[in-house]
C-alpha cells in the first residue's frame, strides 16, 4: 500500500480536532477504519444477539399488552442491528463477512447477553438497567467522529430511552403488586446489577483501546467515567422503585459529588468475554442456526433484485 500524502493526514487530524465528522469518502488511517469496524460490528452483533434473552419470554408474556410491548422492543433491536451493519458496510466490509466473523468467534458482542433470563422480571430489569447502561454509553456516541455511526446512534438512542422507560414501568407495576412479585424484581436486580456495570468495559487502566479511540474522537468518555454516570443515575431510580442495589460499598460521596461503589468481578468479566459465560455457546449456536436457516430468504431477495434490475434495463434500452 502506498503511504498517504501528508496533506490527507493533516486534513484528517484537523477534521477530528474541529470535532467535525469523518465521512466514508474521506481518507482515514487504516487503524482508524479497523477500530471502527471492530466497535460498530461488536455493537451491531450485540443488538442482534440481544434479541435472544428477551425473545425467550415473548411466548410466555403475562398479558396481551405485555406481549405487544415486548414484541415491539425486540423488533426495535433488530432495526438497531441493521442501522449499525449499514454504517459498518460504508467502511468496506459486508454484512455477510461480519456475521461470519461473529459466528466463527472472531468478533465479540456485549458480555451482558451471555446471562440467562430466568423470570419475567428480567424483561423489566433488562429495559431499566441494560438499556439504561446502553443509553449512558450511546448518547455520547451520537457525537462520535465517524458520520454514519453518529447518525445511526441518534435514532437508536431515541428508541433506547423508550425501552428504558418501559422496563422501569414494568418493574414499578410489579413492585406495586404482591410480595412474590416484589421478591422476583429484587432477585432479578441482584443478578443483573454487576453484569450491567461490566457493559462499560474494563477499568480504564486495563482498557487497551480507550486512549487511541478518544484521540480519534470515536469514544468521547472513558469506560470508568460512563460507569460512574450510570451508577449516579441508577441510585435514585432504585430508591423510587423500592429495590436495593446489591453493593454494600455503594454510598454517596459528598466530596466527589458522586457515589462510591464496589468493583464488579473482573475475572468473571474476562471469562464471559472469552466465551465462558453461562449462555455464550447457546447464543452463538442460535445465531448460526438462524443465519443458515435464513440463507434461502437472502438468496431469493437477491435473485428478485437482479430480475427487477434486468427488467428495468430492458425498459430503458
Ligand atoms: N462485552 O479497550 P476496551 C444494547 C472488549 S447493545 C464484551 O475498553 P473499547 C442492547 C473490547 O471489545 C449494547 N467485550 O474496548 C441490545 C476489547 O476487545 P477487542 C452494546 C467487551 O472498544 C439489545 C476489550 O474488551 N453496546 O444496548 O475501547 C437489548 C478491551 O476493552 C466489553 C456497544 O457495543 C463488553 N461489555 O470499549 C438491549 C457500545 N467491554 O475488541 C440493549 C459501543 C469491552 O479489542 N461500544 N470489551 O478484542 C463501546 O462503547 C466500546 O466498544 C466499549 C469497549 C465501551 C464496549
Amino acid at each position: 500500500m502506498t503511504a498517504p500524502s501528508p496533506e490527507l493526514e493533516q486534513q484528517f487530524d484537523a477534521t477530528v480536532a474541529r470535532k467535525d465528522r469523518i465521512e466514508p469518502r474521506d481518507w482515514m488511517p487504516e487503524a482508524y477504519r479497523k477500530t471502527l469496524v471492530r466497535q460498530i460490528a461488536q455493537h451491531a452483533h450485540s443488538e442482534i444477539i440481544g434479541m435472544q434473552p428477551e425473545g425467550n419470554w415473548i411466548g410466555r408474556a403475562p398479558s396481551l399488552r405485555r406481549k405487544a410491548i415486548l414484541l415491539a422492543k425486540v423488533q426495535d433491536e433488530a432495526g438497531h442491528g441493521l442501522y449499525l451493519y449499514s454504517a459498518c458496510e460504508t467502511l468496506g466490509v459486508t454484512r455477510d463477512e461480519l456475521t461470519r466473523m461473529l459466528i466463527e468467534g472472531r468478533q465479540k458482542y456485549s458480555s451482558i447477553f451471555n446471562y440467562p433470563t430466568l423470570s419475567y422480571a428480567d424483561v423489566g430489569t433488562i429495559g431499566w438497567l441494560v438499556d439504561g447502561a446502553a443509553i449512558c454509553n450511546q448518547v455520547p456516541l451520537c457525537r462520535t467522529s465517524f458520520g454514519p455511526y453518529g447518525r445511526a446512534m441518534i435514532r437508536i438512542c431515541k428508541e433506547e430511552s423508550f425501552h428504558q422507560r418501559q422496563g422501569f414501568e414494568l418493574l414499578m407495576t410489579m413492585m406495586r403488586g404482591t410480595d412474590e412479585q416484589r421478591a422476583m424484581v429484587q432477585e432479578s436486580v441482584d443478578r443483573f446489577w454487576w453484569p450491567a456495570l461490566m457493559m462499560f468495559g474494563p477499568p480504564d487502566a486495563d482498557s487497551p483501546n480507550t486512549e487511541q479511540s478518544m484521540a480519534w474522537g470515536i469514544k468521547t468518555h472513558t469506560n470508568d467515567a460512563l460507569r460512574q454516570k450510570f451508577v449516579d443515575m441508577s441510585v435514585p431510580q432504585a430508591t423510587a422503585l423500592g429495590v436495593t442495589l446489591p453493593d454494600p460499598e455503594l454510598r454517596w460521596n459528598e466530596e466527589r459529588g458522586h457515589h462510591d461503589f464496589g468493583q464488579p468481578d473482573w475475572a468473571e468479566f474476562m471469562r464471559v468475554v472469552k466465551g465462558g459465560g453461562p449462555c455464550n455457546a447457546q447464543r452463538v449456536a442460535h445465531r448460526k442456526r438462524a443465519w443458515e436457516d435464513g440463507a434461502w430468504v437472502r438468496e431469493a431477495a437477491l435473485a428478485f433484485a437482479e430480475r427487477e434490475a434486468a427488467a428495468q434495463q430492458e425498459v430503458s434500452a
